[in-house]
């Protein structure tokens, strides 16, 4: 496992990072009192109740790897928090998960009713992509290539196609093989499309935008396996949603499959080979080893 250096102050480093994101996204949304208020209650309620920001802050880390800089990684980061947290809203709803608790808090539709959380969820889909439209254009990435990675990740062949698998999989027997097709999709996705867009925002090189789908690839699927071992190992409080919903709904995990010792082991084996890939940044990619070591030893 490698060390990250103890002169790097991750906490101070998400801290910072949170804080400025959370006023990029305060910034790009519409005010709640602007009309409908009600929607615009529903899109900041979701967003604004507390998540970890873990995807903004991959997009600004690997922005630095890169050589570049948080203000022109900006809008991504926030494009990808308002589509993360629209496939929670919709994730929580009666028709799929049909969870009361997300952030600590009420989920969207138990607050707003129904309707609003779908059209809280479509809102903040369609708002990710005008954020992103406000990027600059870099040399080697477009705006049509950027707005691709973020269609592309989010759509029907990634992260949409990860959510009707794992739907369709409840109740039934459920391969390795065919978790980790649900596992690449459902989750691993949106956090590869996140350090890729940091890259992208640095103009970064083919090379290094390798590098940062292998770290990407890795810690997205480590990121569920953890996931998946804390619905089992920590309580509704320590979670802030509710805790037990994998085995009660027979979904397939890690540990379901695999048992917990071994899906630790899995998770450190992704982490490392999340590590291995970031050699090519030469020491500058001190907050994505934080952050995926970080994401690693987690306990909500
Ligand atoms: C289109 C109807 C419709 C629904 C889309 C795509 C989708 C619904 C749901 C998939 C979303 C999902 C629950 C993915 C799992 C990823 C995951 C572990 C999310 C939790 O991420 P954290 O821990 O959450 O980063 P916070 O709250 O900290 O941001």
């Amino acid at each position: 496992m490698a060390v990250v250096r103890k002169s790097f102050d991750l906490k101070n480093y998400i801290e910072k990072s949170t804080h400025a994101v959370n006023d990029a996204l305060d910034f790009f949304l519409p005010n709640e009192n602007v009309k409908p208020t009600t929607i615009h209650k529903a899109m900041r309620y979701s967003l604004f109740a507390g998540g970890k920001r873990m995807r903004p802050a991959l997009v600004l880390a690997a922005a630095e790897a890169c050589g570049g800089s948080w203000k022109p990684a900006m809008p991504l980061a926030c494009a990808v928090e308002c589509i993360h947290t629209y496939s929670l809203i919709h994730d929580d709803l009666p028709a799929m998960d049909n969870d009361d608790y997300r952030r600590g808090k009420l989920t969207n539709h138990k607050v707003f009713g129904e309707g609003i959380a779908v059209l809280a969820g479509d809102a903040l889909l369609t708002q990710a992509f005008e954020i992103a439209a406000q990027c600059k254009s870099w040399p080697r990435y477009s705006h049509q290539k950027i707005i691709l990675e973020i269609a592309q990740a989010s759509g029907s062949l990634q992260l949409i196609a990860g959510q009707v698998a794992d739907l369709e999989g409840e109740g039934k027997k459920t391969s390795e093989a065919q978790l980790k097709y649900i596992h690449e999709r459902k989750t691993s996705a949106l956090l590869c499309c996140s350090v890729r867009l940091g890259g992208m925002s640095a103009n970064c090189t083919a090379a290094q935008l390798k590098a940062l789908t292998d770290f990407g690839y890795n810690v997205g699927l480590a990121f569920q396996v953890i996931d998946d071992i804390l619905d089992v190992t920590q309580t509704s409080e320590q979670l802030g949603k509710t805790a037990g919903k994998d085995t009660a709904a027979q979904k397939a995990t890690y540990p379901s499959i695999v048992g917990l010792p071994k899906s630790r082991k899995i998770a450190e084996q992704l982490t490392n080979k999340a590590f291995a890939a970031l050699k090519v940044f030469k020491g500058k990619a001190q907050a994505l080893e934080g952050l995926a070591e970080y994401l690693l030893k987690r306990d909500k």
